[in-house]
């Protein structure tokens, strides 16, 4: 606990503080540096675009693309004059249009960016930047004298953020929290952070440095969950969320002299998937998964591959695992499966009127083969400990299953 609870957080709590930081350092920045000032949000959202394209993320390339637009129209409001009309069309369009295509995106589904639907969102966000351009263009020509009069309306009066800018940011940020809720995915952290950077900018638009200083925040939150994201798709497995094998390679390569592995298998899984179909084996894979994660010890779980795991226990001999590696066996073996098919009751009420009329909900149990090895003197290398620990499984399947061998 403690830190943990804050991981997914990290990037965006760093990048606000630092921009902070560099608002409250800025005025010591030597004149060399003072380009960087106004490149770096340019030179961070550009980089989030072109990884988002790389990485085929439509969700961040809507928003990154969005936040770059606006940046670059703030900044151009602010080069017609605080107070000109052209400048407060440019704000205001930048305080709502960022959350409302954030918003979009956020509700629609990821599909990528080779997909026609990317094709509307260029041409959305083209339509948006060109009337955009004509309109502060004729409104800071005074072509049009009731702008000031509506720019002056209640839901309109800016900066800072003007009453529709503020219920934009709240509904798109309430959005970007659904999606982020419960896994905390990288990317829909990194859409909320962002989303929150670009609307401090936003409020502080007065001042160049703040609004440049939390739109480069807003980049780089964007652009380090997008290389989260990344990490997170090669070493974490999607369907159980546990690390992978390539993960568990890497950490052995790096362990000590002493550690002890177990290799667990599932008994009969392809019973499960035969009797009762993919859904409930993938189901029986994150339940069994779910269990080993709760391993004592020190130790670590990870999907080695189909309904294969392992648990890894760093700096322990084979005996001092034993114990945690037989009470994971148990568990496991212990807990009945409620199983979520199409049938299941869809509300308590129902399900314990089910029971009542004798409709059990139906429950499994599953049960797991476990061969435990110790690296040793002859057996030193990972995959030499991986074999000692395969051929321990093999011999708790031949005799009988359900149990641990070494
Ligand atoms: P044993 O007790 O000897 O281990 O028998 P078993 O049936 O578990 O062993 P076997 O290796 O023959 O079967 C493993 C099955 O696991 C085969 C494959 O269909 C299934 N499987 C592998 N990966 C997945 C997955 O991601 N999801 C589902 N639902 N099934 C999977
Ligand atoms: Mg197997
Ligand atoms: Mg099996």
């Amino acid at each position: 606990m403690g830190i943990t609870v804050l991981r997914p957080f990290l990037g965006t709590l760093i990048f606000l503080g630092a921009a902070v930081l560099a608002l409250v350092a800025g005025p010591a920045l030597p004149p060399s540096l003072a380009g960087l000032k106004t490149l770096g949000p340019y030179a961070l959202l550009a980089s989030c675009v072109a990884l988002a394209l790389w990485f085929n993320r439509g969700r961040s390339f809507v928003l990154a693309l969005s936040l770059l637009a606006a940046y670059a129209g703030h900044s151009w409001g602010m080069a017609l004059g605080e107070q000109g009309a052209g400048a407060r069309v440019l704000y205001l369009a930048g305080v709502v249009l960022v959350p409302a295509n954030a918003l979009a995106a956020l509700l629609s589904t990821e599909r990528g960016i080779r997909h026609r639907q990317a094709l509307i969102w260029l041409l959305v966000l083209g339509a948006e930047v060109a009337l955009l351009a004509w309109g502060a263009g004729a409104v800071s020509a005074g072509a049009a004298s009731a702008w000031p009069s509506i720019l002056d309306s209640w839901v309109l009066r800016s900066p800072p953020a003007p009453l529709v800018g503020r219920l934009a940011f709240a509904v798109a940020l309430a959005a970007a929290i659904w999606r982020a809720w419960p896994a905390q995915a990288p990317l829909d952290v990194g859409a909320a952070g962002a989303l929150v950077a670009f609307y401090i900018g936003a409020n502080w638009a007065e001042s160049p440095s703040a609004l440049a200083a939390f739109n480069a925040a807003a980049g780089a939150i964007l652009l380090v969950s997008l290389v989260q994201e990344s990490y997170r798709l090669a070493f974490r497995d999607a369907l159980t969320g546990l690390p992978n094998r390539r993960a568990l390679e890497e950490r052995m390569r790096a362990l000590g002299d002493r550690y002890t592995l177990a290799m667990a298998d599932i008994d009969h899984f392809k019973r499960f998937n035969d009797t009762h179909g993919h859904d409930i084996g993938d189901q029986v894979l994150r339940l069994v998964a779910a269990r080993l994660a709760e391993v004592e010890g020190g130790a670590t779980a990870y999907r080695y591959g189909g309904e294969e795991f392992t648990l890894l226990f760093p700096d322990q001999s084979l005996e001092q695992a034993m114990p945690c590696v037989k009470k994971s066996c148990e568990s496991i073996a212990r807990h009945k499966m409620a199983m979520r098919g199409d049938d299941r009751p869809k509300s308590v009420k129902e399900g314990s009127k089910r029971r009542g009329a004798g409709q059990a909900e139906q429950a499994l149990s599953v049960t797991v083969s476990i061969g435990a090895a110790e690296r040793t003197g002859e057996c030193r290398a990972p995959d030499e400990v991986l074999k000692a620990a395969d051929a321990a499984l093999y011999r708790a399947k031949q005799s009988g299953r359900n149990r641990v061998s070494v």
